[in-house]
């Protein structure tokens, strides 16, 4: 059988079960892929070196073999910094306002993508699968074919995939999109995203898509399909038995002293529309007074990217919005937000997502969105909490029974957390159980086996949810 060569910008190295609880459900499933098929991880160690050396790090742990490379100074800020994260993030979230083009980062991006191509392909052996994953390796593929690799190689983006009309305002886009025609199939989250590419495809370099998702440009055909990621709900199920899930528990139970808990986590992203969500939480304070003293807000909001400007903005900004919420409403028996700048590991997580009466998802744009499946993952079965959600994350998709909003609309967000605060057992369960089932079975064993199997060529049972949404 042949062996899969996972390649994402970061590795993470796989842990032993027992603490697996401190890692993200994605790394831990591609560590469990790895292991299934002899595999390989190879990315970017997080490290810094004055020069590039294009030395390997070979480590083996838990059954997987992870390959990392340390990049320079300028690589980092250049390439992460600066490409990925100033320009092709908010671009892809529709930011265009936010989104920065500058020749450097471009030039940074591809002699990254170039330096992993010629590090990684004499550790490809004829027979394997390649794996590439998400915005920061997107011409990976066609520098691997630069340097000799013949294998099948299939791409996965992690995040949307912008309109036509904001995908040709990036300079230099036809370079960028014509360098993914080398990979043999392409996964979005979503059949949304999935559209917006085929536009591209059709109106900007005049290609032909077929029926059945294959895309033809010149003489090259690839495969493309959606593949919605999940995530291990069996897992995040066993997880809230663990002593971490409990405590953490108890822990926001007791001190919310017999309120209703609503609850937010999230990356400090601007696309996770956070300062959106307050607002509609303040919105929703103004209009409800009977409701002051008999809710909280608990909103775990772990900083990422920290280096580049656009995030230290958006921490000042909640810092100051969340305090004037709480000098406005707060009593001194009373906080409405509680505004928590910390990561958890993930079976206290699961702790209070379990204590929680309604989740607050509420994206601007999001690929897919963990948090909406892990909330319903860790319900009890005999008394659900509620989960709001944007219906502009790609998860609204497939959790019609969530209650959808406009994350944009104070109005519509203040009016779903009273519905959801007010909203009777019988209703929680059906809406519930409708969509745990899709958890379940949609999780991210079947994603990973999905990807996989269509790109092995063995043709993939694919989970769509191709029904446009409700407007
Ligand atoms: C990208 C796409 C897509 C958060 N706080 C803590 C913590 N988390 C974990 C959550 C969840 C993960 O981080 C976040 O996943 P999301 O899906 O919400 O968002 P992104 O990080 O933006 O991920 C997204 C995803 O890729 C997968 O394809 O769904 O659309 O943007 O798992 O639980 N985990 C722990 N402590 C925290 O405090 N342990």
């Amino acid at each position: 059988m042949s062996r899969l060569i996972v390649i994402s910008n970061r590795v993470s190295t796989p842990k032993p079960r027992s603490a697996e609880g401190a890692q993200g459900g994605l790394a831990v499933a591609l560590a469990a892929a790895l292991r299934e098929y002899r595999g390989l991880w190879f990315g970017w160690s997080g490290e810094k070196t004055e020069e590039f050396t294009g030395q390997i790090n070979l480590q083996r742990a838990e059954g997987v073999t992870t390959a990392t490379i340390d990049l320079e100074e300028q690589d980092v800020d250049e390439y992460y910094n600066g490409y990925a994260n100033r320009t092709l993030w908010p671009l892809f979230h529709y930011r265009i306002d936010l989104a920065e083009f500058d020749r450097s980062f471009g030039a940074g991006y591809e002699r990254v993508n170039e330096r992993f191509a010629e590090t990684v392909a004499p550790l490809i052996e004829p027979d394997d699968l390649v794996w590439v994953h998400d915005y920061h390796l997107v011409p990976l593929g066609q520098q691997l074919r630069q340097n000799g690799v013949k294998n099948r190689i299939g791409f996965f983006l992690h995040i949307p995939w912008p309109p036509h009309r904001l995908m040709v305002s990036l300079p230099f886009h036809q370079r960028l999109v014509r360098s993914m025609l080398d990979y043999d199939l392409i996964g979005f989250q979503t059949e949304e995203w999935l559209e917006s590419f085929h536009h591209y495809v059709e109106r900007e370099l005049g290609g032909t898509v077929h029926p059945d998702g294959r895309i033809e440009v010149g003489d090259r055909t690839v495969e493309t399909a959606a593949f919605p990621i999940g995530v291990d709900a069996a897992d995040f199920e066993r997880l809230l038995v663990a002593r971490d899930a409990i405590n953490a528990f108890e822990t926001l139970r007791r001190s919310a002293e017999g309120k209703k808990v609503v609850i937010g986590v999230d990356r400090l992203d601007y696309s996770k529309g956070i300062e959106e969500r307050f607002n509609g939480y303040r919105r929703f304070l103004e209009e409800n007074p009977d409701w002051h003293g008999k809710v909280s807000l608990l909103q775990i909001a772990p900083p990422s990217r920290g280096e580049v400007h656009t995030y230290e903005a958006i921490r000042d900004t909640l810092d100051a919005l969340s305090g004037r919420i709480n000098g406005e409403f707060a009593h001194v028996d009373w906080v409405p937000i509680r505004y928590v700048n910390q990561g958890y590991p993930r079976a206290g997580l699961a702790g209070f997502y379990r204590a929680a009466d309604v989740a607050l998802v509420t994206p601007l744009r999001d690929g897919m969105n963990l948090v909406a499946k892990e909330f319903v993952a860790a319900q009890d079965p005999d008394d659900p909490g509620v989960l709001i959600l944007s219906r502009f994350a790609g998860a609204a998709h497939q959790m019609k029974d969530a209650i959808l909003i406009n994350p944009y609309s104070k109005d519509e967000v203040s009016d779903a957390i009273r519905a959801a605060l007010a909203m009777p057992r019988p209703e929680r369960l059906r809406r519930w159980e409708a969509m745990i089932d899709s958890v379940r079975k949609e999780d991210v064993l079947a994603w990973r086996h999905d990807f996989v199997a269509a790109l092995a060529g063995q043709g993939a049972s694919i989970p769509l949810a191709a029904e446009p949404l409700p407007a």
